[in-house]
């Protein structure tokens, strides 16, 4: 015959079990990725899918090639499986409003990694972890401010290949170099479009500016790395040398940057860290944990000028 204590320990244990078998289990993490138009883009997949491997986390991942119904479509198939939280980099802004709330209707938290949204109540997303964009454009704009305090001219006209449209990246950082630029009346950006953060339409928004003959280009604002190589490109086969006739300062310090300094043909990277893996997966243990976190996490990033390359090209990590 069982005596009280016995009966009362198992019956502690049996309430026990699913909180502790809840823990055990391992959690399953939902991502959507916007596509895999850059090298930034490859590096972060990379870093996100090792971390998952490394932290035991059941990793289900979607690349939404750059269009955003495919996210939702991701979002709405994480909900259906009933995943333990959703995490996704956001390929614009905005039109997030009616998916988040069904996440939260299905009580699966949302973390936002690289970009932001714009919605009209915050608590559809638990917290955001990436970089300050419109501190990466004030950092670019810095750079242009000194050298040309360095070179005496009458204007120095700036074309700009801008990332996706309505992306926080392009948008943030358009505003950030604006702001800084302004200091100096002689810096001009006489024209400016998108390259969609991709070699071959940087490459041919590339050449339609250097058609157009009507003001010379001194300087290339680019919103990521792969935009300018496909400029520097496009710069080559107009005659002209890159990095020289045309100051290029682009985002992202990715190694097809360090390689291009290194030749001459670039002269400013601003770091923009893709390798958000291993904290995301940290983030996600502790939000469905339902430890209090951070509104927003951003990440320390560095401006590694040509002079730099050679020496940190071999350091870097993506
Ligand atoms: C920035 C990221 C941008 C990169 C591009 O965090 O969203 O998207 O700058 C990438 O290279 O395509």
């Amino acid at each position: 015959m069982m005596n009280r204590i016995a009966r009362r320990t198992l019956l502690a244990a049996a309430l026990a079990l699913p909180a502790l078998t809840a823990l055990a289990a391992p959690l399953t993490l939902g991502f959507s990725q916007v596509g895999a138009e850059s090298e930034w883009r490859t590096a972060n997949s990379a870093s996100i899918k090792a971390a998952a491997k490394e932290a035991g986390v059941t990793l289900k991942f979607a690349d939404a090639q750059q269009k955003q119904e495919n996210q939702v479509k991701a979002i709405r198939s994480y909900i259906a499986q009933k995943v333990d939280v959703i995490a996704f980099s956001p390929v614009v802004e905005s039109g997030w409003d009616t998916v988040l709330k069904e996440a939260k209707a299905a009580g699966i938290p949302v973390i936002l990694t690289d970009r932001a949204v714009k919605v009209a109540d915050e608590s559809l997303y638990v917290t955001f972890i990436g970089s300050d964009f419109v501190e990466e454009g004030r950092k670019a704009a810095r750079w242009l401010l000194e050298r040309a305090a360095k070179t005496p001219s009458a204007a120095l006209n700036i074309v700009e290949l801008q990332g996706t449209v309505g992306s926080a990246p392009a948008l943030d950082r358009k505003r950030g170099f604006e702001e800084v630029i302004k200091a100096n009346p002689k810096l001009q950006i006489i024209r400016s479009q998108s390259g969609e953060f991709t070699r071959a339409k940087g490459k041919e928004v590339m050449e339609a500016f250097l058609k157009q003959r009507d003001k010379k280009i001194d300087v290339l604002y680019a919103h990521n790395d792969d935009m300018a190589i496909g400029a520097i490109q496009a710069i080559e086969e107009a005659g002209l040398k890159p990095g020289v006739d045309i100051v290029i300062i682009s985002i992202d310090g990715v190694r097809g940057a360090f390689e291009a300094m290194k030749a001459g043909k670039l002269n400013v990277t601003v770091e923009c860290n893709p390798l958000l893996g291993p904290q995301l997966m940290a983030l996600a243990k502790e939000v469905v944990a339902k430890k209090a976190v951070e509104k927003r996490i951003t990440v320390n990033e560095g401006v590694f000028p040509a002079e730099v390359a050679a020496k940190e090209l071999p350091n870097r990590k993506y």
